[in-house]
């Protein structure tokens, strides 16, 4: 099967932070178990750079727009690899390519009768690049600003409109037939609620700036930034060449988001998609919002969580898994210390790393570091056995619905199971009374640890690979097939080492 999973593209008006890098190790996270799943996966990323709200902070910088958008686009691409993160794409949207597809994609909306010229008047704001209606703000010490807080201002200008109010009812339809097409449930309830509010056209372009994609045969218009934005989707795969080997492979996309931006995602993009004749999204997965130490992460607070400095601080592995193993995945979360030492002691440290290193170092001493096939299953063994069975089926079933806090979950119960497994087999006594067993016992809890890291292995990629290596096992041998068999061949264990270490808390 082919996958394409895709990030926001990120708005180069500032250095990335820790949402950034949520959503993006998200994507990767997702993209890593479908390929252990024997998918073909293409993993997208990038940068937003057009627009009023990045041209104003290359303004407030002294640099034209795209030598500033150059350079902060730079600060995003870097920071995959140190994230941990294997990408297949990543797209600026002021590639040619990409105004190439966006004047397309414009082209063909026109040619469907879906784009008519008329002037827009009514509240803009440039932090959300985003319309609103007056019922949408509030006001706070006489002024208007969004739910979110975002400063609006008025805007009167001409304006191309798209014909968002035909497809209200394509829309309600597509998505009363296509339950699963967004997630988690309470924001495809969210978005259809809307939907069956009532949309009003939209306005898709602007002349009060020039930071964008020009309009094709208007250049006074530059289109607005989320239609050139969204349009990446396709640009990345090939569009407007649809008979592009990636095109054909590849789109439908599922698209992780974070909950601000849903809107656009499952309202205007599959409307867009839907009046240029391209099918709608396989999936959109709206994640929910960090805050730091109970309060929302903002600049003005002084409290944005720098990627480098968090996981040069407690690594990266463990940053990935506190993430994700924290906060189910469409919840909010918060970011605390406390927090993240609490995850990485208790699940990292005690549970699987202490199985891993207790194992690995009694296998050395005892049992010159060979271990071979058991031949007869006790009923401990196959109970564990069919832990392992049942507890990877839960694992595919929550991974495939985004769930990644329960996938994780499914491993650390196995993981737990093999802890009493161990303590009740209690290899150290069968030393004296039965080797032949405790051999066995020492082979059955091994292949616990081993599947416990090809599962974790998405999560937690480098630890996953350091914990097969003491086991010399290699991954490459094993996608998902025949998972939950034993493994065939003799184990060989050398060099024990502990792979979580404990974090002092403060
Ligand atoms: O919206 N918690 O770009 P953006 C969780 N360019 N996730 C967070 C977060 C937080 N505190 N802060 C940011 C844009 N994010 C547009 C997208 S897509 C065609 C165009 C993540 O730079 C989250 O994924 O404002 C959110 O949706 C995204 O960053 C917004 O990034």
């Amino acid at each position: 099967m082919n996958f394409y999973i895709t990030t926001p593209i990120y708005y180069t008006n500032d250095i990335p932070h820790i949402g950034h890098a949520y959503t993006t190790i998200a994507c990767d996270i997702i993209a890593r178990y479908n390929k252990l799943l024997g998918n073909n996966v293409f993993f997208l990323t990038g940068t937003d750079e057009h627009g009023q709200k990045v041209e104003k902070a290359a303004i407030n910088s002294n640099l034209k727009p795209k030598e500033f958008v150059d350079k902060l686009s730079v600060n995003f691409i870097n920071l995959i690899p140190f994230l941990g993160c294997e990408i297949d794409d990543f797209i600026r949207t002021t590639e040619e390519r990409h105004i190439k597809a966006s004047q397309e994609l414009w082209k063909q909306l026109e040619k469907n009768n879906q784009i008519y010229l008329s002037n827009y008047e009514g509240w803009y704001s440039v932090r959300d690049e985003a319309f609103y209606l007056e019922n949408e703000l509030k006001k706070i010490d006489g002024k208007y600003v969004t739910d979110n807080g975002s400063p609006v201002e008025w805007v009167k200008e001409e304006s191309y409109f798209f014909k968002l109010s035909e497809w209200q009812d394509k829309l309600i339809d597509f998505y009363e037939n296509n339950p699963e097409s967004i997630l988690p449930k309470t924001r495809y309830n969210e978005v259809l609620s809307f939907i069956k509010g009532g949309l009003k056209d939209l306005s898709i372009s602007r002349t009060t700036f020039n930071w964008g994609v020009p309009v094709p045969n208007n250049s006074k218009h530059v289109m607005y930034v989320w239609i050139d934005a969204l349009c990446n989707y396709l640009t990345a795969i090939g569009y407007p060449d649809t008979n592009n080997n990636n095109y054909k492979k590849f789109w439908p996309a599922t698209h992780i988001v974070g909950k601000d931006i849903l809107r656009f995602h499952a309202v205007y993009w599959p409307a867009f998609l839907m009046a240029a004749g391209i099918e709608l999204p396989k999936r959109i997965f709206a994640h929910g919002w960090w805050t730091n130490e109970g309060k929302k992460i903002s600049k003005s607070l002084g409290n944005v969580i720098d990627p480098y400095d968090i996981i040069n601080e407690y690594g990266l592995d463990q940053i990935r898994f506190f993430l994700f193993r924290e906060v189910p995945f469409g919840n909010d979360g918060d970011f605390s210390k406390k927090a993240i030492a609490n995850r990485i002691n208790a699940d990292l440290s005690n549970n699987f790393g202490n199985l891993v290193q207790r194992i690995s170092s009694f296998a050395v001493k005892n049992n010159d570091s060979i271990l071979k096939p058991a031949e007869n299953l006790t009923n401990e063994d196959q109970n564990l056995i069919n832990i392992l069975q049942n507890k990877f089926d839960e694992y595919c079933k929550f991974m495939n619905d985004q769930q990644i806090d329960r996938a994780i979950k499914s491993v650390l119960e196995l993981i737990s199971a093999g802890n009493v497994y161990v303590d009740t087999q209690a290899p150290w006594t069968l030393k004296k009374t039965n080797k032949i067993r405790m051999e066995e016992v020492l082979y059955i809890v091994t292949n616990i640890i081993i599947k416990s890291a090809i599962m974790l292995y998405p999560i937690i990629p480098t630890s996953s690979k350091k914990i097969l290596n003491i086991f010399n096992y290699n991954m490459d041998n094993n996608k998902f097939e025949n998972f939950t068999k034993l493994i065939n061949q003799n184990i060989k264990i050398d060099n024990p080492e502990p792979i979580f270490p404990r974090i002092l808390n403060d």
